[in-house]
């Protein structure tokens, strides 16, 4: 095939050469192997020549990102959270929008069960406690004590696919499971993961673990702040696997300098990659850099749906995971 007949479509970040490769075969792709964060201006000069992008969570796709962008069909989210997209923007210019659901559901799960676990039985605390030379001063009462996981409270906020692989873990651990969500799940489901539906304070008041699965929006702006940690058992355990902005970071870090709570797990921060320096100096957290869905199957699955997302587009075919459905209706 001739190049210059290929599609031409943006790929914001580095992906996996292979995948790369792979749409090389059919696009003239614009790559960015260097990895080198784009600024909103450089974002918007790259999306005006092409008619698909596949960005990440770095990337925000809004009206002045679209400005110049006449000829952009798709832009396919490498992530399943989308909030880095003003979707009425994106519908308003035509341009689908499409994220990856599913294929990163276990692997995330997953990471927020070892998060849960890392936290509460102070893992990451205990490995530094070994290479500052502590071990010599080992006693069975006085070594780094934890908080059980087994047959204690998890409260899960956010039920959607993730949260409910949560709560099926953690049947496993013969966990009492409590819920809250935008709107309750239907009997089955609830069922299925024997979780029972409560209000956040209640949640709040009787868990445990809380941990956090929910989008983030307008409306999840620090679900978490100072009012709601107060509510918790100071025994208890908070972790956040979902977005930056839901947790008041500096409310939390308060709280776990006060001992307001026994300690907290977070992947994800208020203006991340930055983390709060009041954060940095609590020993009872265990910080990670956004790797829930890192394993490397899972972000090559990512990639891969990403990829069916423009293939469909631009071949004229509803992508799988398209999210405004009114842009193909059109
Ligand atoms: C991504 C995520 O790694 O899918 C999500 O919502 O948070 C992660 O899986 C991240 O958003 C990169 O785009």
């Amino acid at each position: 095939m001739n190049t210059t007949s290929k599609p031409k479509i943006l790929v914001s970040r580095a992906i996996f050469p292979e995948a790369l490769a792979e749409l090389e075969q059919s696009f003239d792709v614009i790559s960015n192997q260097a990895d080198v964060v784009m600024t909103p201006e450089a974002l918007a000069s790259q999306l005006a020549g092409v008619s698909a992008a596949l960005v990440t969570g770095s990337e925000r796709i809004d009206a002045k990102a679209l400005a110049q962008a006449k000829g952009l069909k798709i832009v396919a989210n490498i992530s399943v959270g989308y909030n880095n997209f003003d979707v009425p923007a994106m519908t308003a210019a035509g341009v689908m929008a499409t994220n990856t659901p599913d294929v990163l559901t276990d692997t995330t799960a997953d990471f927020g069960f070892a998060l849960l676990m890392a936290t509460a039985r102070r893992v990451t605390e205990s490995e530094r406690w070994i290479r500052d030379g502590n071990w010599n001063q080992w006693s069975i009462v006085t070594n780094p004590l934890g908080m059980d996981i087994h047959h204690t409270t998890l409260g899960i906020i956010g039920m959607g696919r993730i949260g409910q692989g949560i709560a099926k873990r953690a049947l496993g651990f013969g966990m009492n499971v409590i819920y809250h969500n935008r709107s309750r799940l239907p009997e089955a489901d609830e069922k299925a993961c024997q979780a029972r539906y409560v209000d956040k304070e209640t949640l709040l008041k009787e868990a445990d673990h809380v941990i956090l699965v929910l989008p983030y929006s307008a409306e999840s702006h620090h679900t978490i702040g100072a009012k709601e940690i107060a509510l918790m058992k100071p025994t208890a355990t908070l972790v956040n696997i979902a977005r930056g902005g839901i947790v008041d970071d500096v409310a939390l870090a308060a709280a776990l300098k006060a001992k307001t709570i026994f300690a907290a797990g977070l992947d994800v921060f208020e203006g991340e990659p930055k983390v709060h320096p009041d954060l940095l100096a609590c020993s009872n957290v265990v910080l990670a850099p956004h790797i829930a869905s890192a394993s490397e199957k899972t972000r090559r699955a990512m990639i891969a749906l990403a990829a069916r997302n423009v293939r469909a587009a631009l071949a004229g075919d509803k992508p799988p995971s398209l999210i405004n459905a009114e842009v193909f209706a059109k």
